[in-house]
């Protein structure tokens, strides 16, 4: 291991060394030397931080930490470079004027060289202060196991703190210290702060991003508030009003089924409006036939190559890891994929046999189809024609999958179907429990570290204004008071690695107009919510021409591309289409079952009957970028 650590060390130096005097090379030239260093450097730090996220220990975290001050030399190089050869001003061309704009993105690595080694260390070691987490010699995974099917709600509350009480605590120190850093990367850069870096790059001011994206949320909250309305009418029946039916209207946040009550998923059958009728939980039947991680891999490969896209490349299978290690080291279990930018592709998944699992393997095989279809792109152009592009891939062929016919096709619904309307329901709650769910939750985070960054939230503060933005959002309630030792959003992973998050919210919209747009493509007539688009070569051919095209043009122009021209901006009108059916029958039932809905937000005592909250995203910060280094998602 360590000797190919430091080959990979001096290869690396290798890759950093070949720049050529500045101003001595045309733009193209220059351009070029740029992408073969980045093509030498790229799969270098890829591997040295594969070796950490696969067997986390002081050894690879060490090794990641020197190699990734070692890879910041890189940008900073390109940055300087590109400043003293006047290359920008010399630029002529769209592409030379694209690449250039999009090395300068974003830009924020630390000119000191103490800053750079104190970021690069605080990220590992908040890396590995979640990797290894365990609350009562439990690690995350088999935390989140007993959350997923223990209906014990002191349990829930144990274990739902627990990780908080373990994790978010011993977090804070170091998300402290980060902010510092990082921000003094930003404003070496030029930015405010690292948020504001973040938002810079989605091709419109950060000011329409925003207004865009809080239009979004605006459309889809009343359906959300008639789910959490109908959640808190079967949790009550389950746990007891006086455990559900808080003062406030807001629900406890340790009874769905989610560490983050982001997704409520593992709550489906207790939330099924007809328990009697078919269920899309595909989990018993992924276990009856003896499905494996492999298996589960191998039939989301199958609906990609049933779309038209080549087979995942050959060292796919040998090189990514599908399952969490059995030896006992550590590793992080947090999905991703990866994209060694030389046809190399992995997935990093302690992939559970389990339909939340299965949706998740379809989820990372997106990104990994998305990094193939764009491999010949220059490096700059490979990656989403935004971050939200990238998450919205896979989302858009679940909704697909979920369709209960193609589950029926693939063999893991095996009972008959109806067309009745109680199975229609049944099939939009289960999709609605992860999708509408994960809606307000992938809004709010950012709204939080974009305050964070920005300094308008100070540390003894996180807490507080993390679950105001719950109780807002959300309308969830943490289960027991806290301190501003207590540092939530620090037990949640993308925190402690700065993966933004704003990304998610976006997908959530985008995957439904994808969807509707491919399935116009594939000649689907009816319902959106029955059609799949497997098999059909017409709309793959649409979307791959959009995946492949990669960051090269605006991500308004890629979507035109991969919608046949039906969509060139984020808008939640084909969520609520979609959603049609269950937005009539969720409205009627909680008409009927007497409960209150909506809840009050934070810090406001309810005045009369609770109100229906207004959802009003709140006052308009703004939005995030993606990272330059190895390219994880
Ligand atoms: O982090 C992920 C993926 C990797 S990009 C597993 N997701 C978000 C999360 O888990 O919080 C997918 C859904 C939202
Ligand atoms: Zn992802």
């Amino acid at each position: 291991m360590r000797t190919k650590l430091l080959l990979a060390s001096a290869a690396f130096a290798a890759g950093l060394t070949t720049a050529a005097p500045a101003g001595s090379l045309t733009v193209s030239e220059w351009l070029k030397s740029v992408n073969d260093r980045l093509e030498v450097a790229d799969p270098i730090i890829g591997e040295v931080q594969w070796a950490y996220s696969t067997n986390v220990t002081d050894e690879t975290a060490a090794a990641q930490d020197a190699a990734s001050i070692e890879y910041s030399k890189l940008p900073l190089a390109i940055l300087s470079e590109l400043a003293e050869g006047g290359y920008e001003a010399k630029a002529t061309t769209f592409d030379e004027k694209r690449l250039i704009s999009l090395l300068k993105a974003g830009s924020i690595t630390p000119k000191s060289n103490a800053t750079q080694a104190v970021l690069a260390k605080t990220l590992s070691d908040m890396s590995s202060v979640y990797a290894s987490g365990k609350f009562e010699g439990k690690d995350l995974d088999e935390l989140s196991g007993i959350l997923a099917e223990s209906r014990d709600y002191e349990e829930l509350k144990k274990v739902y703190l627990g990780w908080r009480e373990v994790v978010g605590r011993a977090e804070k120190p170091l998300y402290e210290k980060f902010v510092k850093a990082t921000n003094e990367g930003a404003r070496d850069n030029g930015y405010a702060d690292t948020g504001a870096a973040w938002r810079d790059g989605y091709d419109m001011t950060p000011e329409d991003f925003m207004a865009m994206m809080s239009k979004a949320l605006g459309q889809v909250q009343p359906l959300y508030e008639q789910l959490h309305c109908y959640a808190k009418a079967k949790l009550s029946d389950l746990y007891g009003k006086e455990k559900i039916m808080t003062a406030d209207g807001t629900i406890p946040a340790h009874v769905f089924g989610n560490m983050w009550s982001q997704d409520w998923g593992n709550i489906e059958s207790i939330l099924r409006p007809y328990p009697d009728v078919q269920a899309v939980d595909v989990t018993e039947e992924l276990v009856k036939q003896g499905y494996d991680a492999v298996k589960m891999h191998r039939l989301s490969e199958e609906f990609y190559t049933s779309l038209g896209m080549e087979p995942m490349p050959e060292s796919f299978w040998t090189k990514s890891m599908l399952v969490k290690p059995a030896d006992g080291r550590t590793v992080e279990c947090h999905a991703s994929a990866w994209d060694f930018y030389n046809g190399d592709v992995r997935i990093k998944m302690c992939t559970r046999i389990n339909h939340e699992d299965l949706m998740t393997v379809h989820h990372e095989q997106g990104h990994i189809y998305y990094d193939l279809q764009y491999k010949d792109q220059p490096v700059p152009y490979r990656t989403g024609a935004s971050d939200f592009f990238h998450e919205a891939i896979g989302d858009t062929m679940q909704l697909s999958v979920l369709v209960p016919k193609h589950l029926k096709e693939v063999g893991l619904i095996t009972k008959e179907l109806t067309d009745g309307l109680e199975q229609t329901i049944n099939f939009q709650m289960a999709v609605a429990l992860d999708k509408i769910v994960s809606m307000p939750w992938t809004y709010l985070l950012d709204q939080w570290r974009w305050d964070v960054y920005s300094g308008k939230t100070t540390p003894d503060m996180y807490q507080k204004a993390y679950w105001d933005l719950i109780e807002k959002h959300q309308g969830l309630s943490r289960p027991a008071p806290s301190t501003a030792e207590d540092f939530d959003a620090g037990a949640k992973y993308h925190v402690p690695a700065n993966t933004p998050y704003i990304r998610y919210f976006g997908a959530n919209m985008l995957q439904f107009q994808f969807h509707a747009a491919l399935c116009k493509a594939a000649g689907h007539t009816g319902p959106l919510h029955e059609c799949s688009i497997y098999k059909n070569k017409a709309a793959g051919a649409q979307f791959k021409k959009m995946l492949a095209m990669g960051r090269s043009k605006t991500w308004q122009e890629a979507m035109s591309v991969g919608t046949g021209g039906m969509y060139d901006s984020v808008d939640g009108t084909a969520v609520v289409d979609y959603f049609a059916p269950l937005m009539t029958f969720l409205k009627e039932f909680n008409a009927k079952s007497g409960v209150k809905c909506g809840w009050t937000q934070a810090g406001t005592t309810p005045t009369g009957p609770p109100t229906t909250t207004t959802s009003t995203p709140g006052p308009t910060p703004t939005k995030c970028h993606r990272k330059k280094a190895a390219k994880q998602h």
